[in-house]
C-alpha cells in the first residue's frame, strides 16, 4: 500500500471514529475536527513517534493548538494504536481520558493542554527551542478563527527571530469560525503574506489532498533557519454531505437520522478505499 493510500484510509477510519465519539457523547466539535483530520492523519503517519512508547525522548511532537478539534486527534491516535478503540466511547464522559479539550495529564500522546485558543504555537516555539540540536521536529495546527488571538503573533515573531526551523505550523483555513465566516468575524487574509512578513517560509496546499500534504511534510524545513507554515485550504465538516461548509455544524448535536447517515457515509468511504487496496493487491 502506498503512503498516500495508508493516510487516506487512516483518515477515513478516523472520520468514522469521530462519529462514534459523537454517538457516545451526544455532541461534539464536529466541523473543525473534520476539516483538519486529513492533516492530522498525514502528520501522525509520517512523524517519528512510537505509539507503544509515547514518551520516547527523541519523538517528534504534535500539539493541536486549536484544541476544540481534538476529536480528530483522538480518532487518529486510536487508529495509530495509542489506546484501545473502546476508549472512544468514553468521549465527553466524567473521568474520560479523552475530554472535550486535550489533557496531557490524562492521555499519553497528548503533548500540551489546549482549548483556550492562541496558546499552542507559543508552547511549540518553546518545545522547538528546547529540542534544537536533536532530530526531533515540532508540528502544530491552528484554526483560521484562532489567528486573531494576539499571542499567536508574538509566537510567530519569536520563532522567526530565534530561527526555529524545526517547527511547522499548519493553518486550517476552513473559512469559518464559531459564529460565522472568518471574513465577517475577523478577516486575517492575506495569511500567507502576513506570515512571510513575520519571517516564516510558507506553502499553500489543499488540506484534503494527501499527496500535497505528504510533499510539504517531507520538505520541512522549507528553508534552513526559518520556521515553516502550511496554509491548508479545507472544508469544515468535510466528509459528511449534510454538514460540509455549514457553520451550524461547528458543534454538532445530531438531529434525527443524522448519526445513522454519518455512520453510513463514513463507512462507504472506508469500503471504497479498502476495495482500492484489494484491487491493487489482485492486480
Ligand atoms: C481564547 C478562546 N476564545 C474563544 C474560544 C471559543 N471558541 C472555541 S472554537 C472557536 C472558533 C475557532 O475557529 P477556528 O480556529 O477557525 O476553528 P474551526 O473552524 O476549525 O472550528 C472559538 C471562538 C476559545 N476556545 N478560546
Ligand atoms: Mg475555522
Amino acid at each position: 500500500m502506498t503512503l498516500a493510500h495508508t493516510i487516506r484510509l487512516r483518515a477515513a477510519r478516523a472520520r468514522a471514529n469521530v462519529v462514534r465519539m459523537v454517538r457516545s457523547s451526544g455532541a461534539g466539535h464536529l466541523g473543525g475536527a473534520l476539516s483538519c483530520i486529513d492533516i492530522v492523519a498525514a502528520i501522525y503517519s509520517t512523524m517519528r513517534a512510537d505509539p507503544a512508547n509515547p514518551a520516547w525522548p527523541e519523538r517528534d511532537r504534535f500539539v493541536l493548538s486549536a484544541g476544540h478539534k481534538c476529536m480528530a486527534q483522538y480518532a487518529v491516535l486510536a487508529d495509530a494504536g495509542y489506546f484501545p478503540l473502546e476508549v472512544l466511547d468514553t468521549y465527553g464522559k466524567l473521568g474520560s481520558k479523552i475530554p472535550g479539550h486535550p489533557d496531557m495529564h490524562k492521555l499519553p500522546g497528548i503533548e500540551a493542554n489546549t482549548g483556550a485558543l492562541g496558546h499552542g504555537l507559543a508552547i511549540c516555539v518553546g518545545m522547538a527551542l528546547g529540542l534544537r540540536g536533536t532530530r526531533a521536529k515540532v508540528f502544530t495546527i491552528l484554526g483560521d478563527g484562532e489567528l486573531p488571538e494576539g499571542s499567536n503573533w508574538e509566537a510567530f515573531a519569536a520563532a522567526a527571530f530565534h530561527q526555529v526551523d524545526n517547527l511547522t505550523a499548519f493553518i486550517d483555513v476552513n473559512g469559518l469560525q464559531i459564529s460565522g465566516s472568518t471574513e465577517d468575524v475577523m478577516d486575517m487574509e492575506p495569511i500567507d503574506a502576513k506570515l512571510r512578513s513575520f519571517g516564516w517560509d510558507v506553502r499553500c496546499v489543499d488540506g484534503h489532498d494527501v499527496e500535497q500534504l505528504i510533499e510539504v511534510l517531507a520538505g520541512v524545513p522549507f528553508t534552513a533557519g526559518k520556521p515553516s507554515a502550511v496554509i491548508a485550504r479545507t472544508v469544515k465538516s468535510k466528509g459528511l454531505s449534510f454538514a460540509e461548509g455549514d457553520v451550524n455544524y461547528h458543534y454538532w448535536k445530531p438531529k434525527d437520522g443524522e448519526l445513522a447517515q454519518a455512520e453510513a457515509e463514513t463507512q462507504v468511504e472506508i469500503d471504497r478505499l479498502e476495495r482500492g487496496c484489494h484491487a491493487r493487491r489482485v492486480a
